[in-house]
């Protein structure tokens, strides 16, 4: 009802309009994952069928909202970018971080039995979100760097101790997966029948080379690990080509479109950008 002596309310509403004209990202993380992962008996310290089903409410956040253009997950978290123009809920922050995690979280409860079909979902997951404008593509591309290069520092688990070469390492930016590697290593060890503090204490000090011995002496090649373990995943908008039918001399007739991808890139390096330039180009 217009006009009726209750509307005043409307006016305690804060505006919380994005500014304009910067990518937007969106990172959602789950609530609690350090109990969901137990109570679920995720592998440790990565669990491919977690990760793909992550990796799966990736994919249909992409399918819902035209406005994604590059996303990057690790662990129980994603970040989302949108593109800059995008005038999605009129980029209202609380629109943008409700409809999405919502949707995700739903997802990813809705899947659940597609990736875990042995597992009962015994507990309620929720996720966090928060939405964040990026002015530049330079600090896009630094934004999803500090989340590749930090990828797994949580999965040390809230209280285990972080090792004096990993704090060096990720202050000076030596090594990219760094903390992975001390995290397979770590758990290799305890599976190995080691403590806690009996695996921190062989890990103490050691250099890449060191913890690549190590593993490989538990009969693991570090490299050999999946992509999807050492460098997360990437779920983007790219353009393909593809065959739409063949003309009457038998010759392809192609069209480019809009894909849906999955992939585990580097994305701290120029190549993949430079090999997908139009994913942040400004329009
Ligand atoms: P939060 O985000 O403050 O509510 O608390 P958490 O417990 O979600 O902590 P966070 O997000 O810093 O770290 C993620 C937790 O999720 C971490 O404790 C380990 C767990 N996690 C994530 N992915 C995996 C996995 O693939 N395997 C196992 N075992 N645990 C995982
Ligand atoms: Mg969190
Ligand atoms: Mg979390
Ligand atoms: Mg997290
Ligand atoms: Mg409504």
């Amino acid at each position: 009802m217009a006009n009726s002596k209750y509307e005043y309310v409307k006016s305690f509403e804060v505006e919380d309009k994005l500014m304009p004209s910067t990518w937007i990202v969106l990172r959602i993380d789950g609530r609690h994952f350090h109990q969901f992962s137990d109570k679920h008996e995720f592998k440790k310290p990565n669990d491919e069928r977690a990760l793909e089903l992550m990796n799966a409410c990736a994919e249909a956040m992409f399918e819902e909202f035209p406005d994604l253009v590059f996303s990057y997950g690790v662990s129980d978290e994603y970040s989302f970018v949108f593109k800059k123009t995008t005038e999605f809920y009129n980029r209202r922050s609380s629109k943008i971080v409700s409809i999405t995690v919502s949707f995700f979280t739903s997802f990813y409860v809705m899947k659940w039995k597609d990736f875990f079909p042995d597992k009962d979902l015994k507990s309620i997951p929720s996720f966090d979100a928060r939405t964040v404008c990026y002015p530049s593509t330079k600090i896009v591309r630094d934004y999803l760097a500090w989340r590749q290069k930090n990828f797994d520092l949580h999965l040390l688990g809230k209280g285990v101790f972080i090792p004096m070469d990993y704090k060096l390492a990720t202050a000076f930016s030596f090594v990219g997966h760094i903390n992975n590697q001390y995290n397979t290593c770590f758990w290799k060890l305890i599976e190995s029948g080691k403590t806690k503090s009996e695996a921190q204490d062989r890990l103490k000090g050691t250099q890449t080379q060191d913890k690549n011995e190590i593993l490989f002496q538990l009969g693991v090649n570090y490299s050999d690990l999946p992509a999807i373990f050492r460098k997360g995943s990437c779920v983007f908008k790219d353009k393909v080509e593809e065959i739409v039918k063949y003309n009457e001399n038998g010759q392809p007739v192609k069209r480019s479109r809009n894909k849906v991808i999955t992939d585990h890139c580097d994305i701290i390096g120029d190549k993949f950008w430079k090999d997908h330039a139009s994913i942040l180009e400004d329009e």
